[in-house]
């Protein structure tokens, strides 16, 4: 590309960049994301003037709807207690808004835009017929009692029935939001609707659940580490690997990498990490499923349980390895850790949680040419089995483990051969680029066939 065309693309980026921060002050992580995908769509956009047209980006950056509430409820020592709550629905082209709920005191509507936009462009990588949404609230759960929490998401189904719906919007999990959860506001949702439709995923297996959808997330990233590595004659078997976080995705992706042949050295919540270098092997791990699901303990416990290091609130990324896999939560990994990586020889990096790795450590990541997965292609399994938990639900019947870890590992292999077909640069494959262009397609198709609607 001549000096010319690459200062023009930057010029329509900023021009871009600049409208969407005046649309929306203030909203850092959303403008972060919306830039992060606007770097590959625009020049994709300049290349095929078909979608240039007819201000899609523009309006694919503008959440169709977006629905705030206050959740009023009742803790232990019977105060009323009030929390905010939203729903993004961002984009419903290719089917009904998709995307889970989180409860962390750090979200804001930003973190929440940030979040529908990204499942967008995720859902459409799927190859499912399934829109993008998210939702949220800035209610903790830590230190909550069970019977608390279940009074909080019954309180915040009460308002956000009215917008859902098995064919309109399709709630699931996110951080702070697990199983307990989903029950407690499917539970009321189903009461209130009168209806027993698979308007909620990740619900429990006696109630409409799909099995390996608890794992699903962590799975499918590392069978997408699996499938960059193949394009390289390598393989899972052997290597070294740090992980971030110990929920949902990370204790999954442990033990996939586990059964695969690899030796995971590090976990990490909010406190700080673990190191063993022994590896986190099958026991280590039920030892931690049960102290993160059921005692919703402290990492902190496993160094000392096991007779490891802890580094208290640090991350892990200084650790050694062969692949990383960060899977805790948003700008995790930052521009000196994609150093301290690339400096001690990583060659695969995966992302289970959603924009863990901020601008900097991702160009550093791409300028060495590793192997990395992004967000949006490498975490998609979990809202890829929640589409099935809903195909199960509509058909009325359920699928063996086998069968929907089948589609589970064919679909993130679709998902990774889209985003080769996108990707291909000169002698190396920019995941980055074939993801995002690979899920704006097929959004802008439907759009475009839409007319001004
Ligand atoms: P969980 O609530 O199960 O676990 C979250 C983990 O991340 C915990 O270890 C938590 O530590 C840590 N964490 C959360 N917030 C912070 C923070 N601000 N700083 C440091 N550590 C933090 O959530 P999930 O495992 O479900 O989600 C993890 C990531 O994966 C998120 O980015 C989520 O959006 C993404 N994701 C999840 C999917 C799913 O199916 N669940 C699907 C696709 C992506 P602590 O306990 O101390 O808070
Ligand atoms: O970020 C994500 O893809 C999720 N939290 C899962 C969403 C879903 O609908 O299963």
């Amino acid at each position: 590309m001549t000096n010319q065309a690459s200062a023009e693309i930057q010029a329509d980026i900023d021009h871009f960049m600049h409208g969407l921060r005046r649309r929306n002050p203030g909203e850092r992580e959303f403008h972060q994301a919306v830039e992060e995908s606007a770097q590959s769509i625009i020049p994709f956009c300049r290349e095929n003037p078909e979608y240039g047209k007819d201000q899609i980006l523009e309006r694919m950056t503008e959440p169709d709807r977006i629905v705030i509430f206050r959740v009023t409820w009742e803790d232990r020592h019977g105060n009323f207690r009030a929390n905010r709550a939203w729903r993004v629905q961002f984009n419903n082209s290719i089917g009904p808004y998709k995307g889970g709920m989180r409860f962390h005191p750090s979200v804001t509507l930003s973190v929440l835009k940030f979040l529908g936009f990204e499942q967008v462009l995720k859902n459409s990588l799927t190859t499912l017929p399934m829109g993008g949404g998210k939702g949220g609230s800035n209610f903790n759960p830590k230190g909550k009692t069970d019977r608390e929490v279940m009074r909080f998401c019954h309180s915040l189904m009460v308002e956000l029935s009215r917008h859902i719906g098995e064919d309109t919007d399709v709630p699931a999990g996110d951080i702070g939001v697990g199983e307990r959860e989903i029950s407690y506001m499917f539970g009321m949702y189903k009461r209130l609707a009168n209806r027993f439709t698979g308007t909620l995923t990740g619900k429990g297996l006696a109630f409409g659940g799909s099995l390996v959808r608890t794992e699903a997330t962590g799975y499918g990233s590392v069978y997408f580490m699996r499938e960059m590595l193949a394009t390289r004659g390598d393989g899972i078997k052997g290597k070294t690997a740090v992980v971030s976080g110990s929920g949902n995705v990370a204790l999954h992706t442990i033990e996939k990498l586990t059964q695969l042949g690899a030796k995971v050295v590090t976990a990490s919540d909010s406190g700080g990490f673990v190191h063993d270098p022994d590896g986190i092997g099958p026991e280590k791990l039920e030892w931690l499923k049960e102290l993160k699901t059921v005692r919703r303990g402290r990492i902190r416990e496993y160094a000392e349980k096991f007779g490891c290091d802890f580094y208290e609130r640090e991350r892990p990324w200084n650790v050694p390895c062969d692949l990383a896999f960060p899977s805790a939560t948003q700008n995790e990994l930052r521009g000196t850790d994609a150093k301290a990586l690339l400096g001690n020889g990583v060659v695969g990096v995966c992302e289970g949680a959603n924009m863990p790795t901020d601008h900097d450590g991702m160009q550093q990541f791409l300028d060495a040419r590793i192997l990395f997965g992004p967000a949006k292609a490498a975490n998609a399994g979990g809202v890829a089995v929640s589409g099935l938990e809903q195909s199960q639900n509509a058909l009325r019947i359920s699928w063996s483990r086998e069968q929907v870890n089948q589609h589970l590992e064919h679909i993130m292999k679709s998902i990774h051969d889209n985003c080769v077909q996108h990707g291909q640069e000169e002698g190396w494959i920019n995941y980055v680029r074939g993801a995002n262009v690979a899920g704006f397609v097929k959004i802008a198709d439907a759009m475009l066939a839409y007319g001004a609607v």
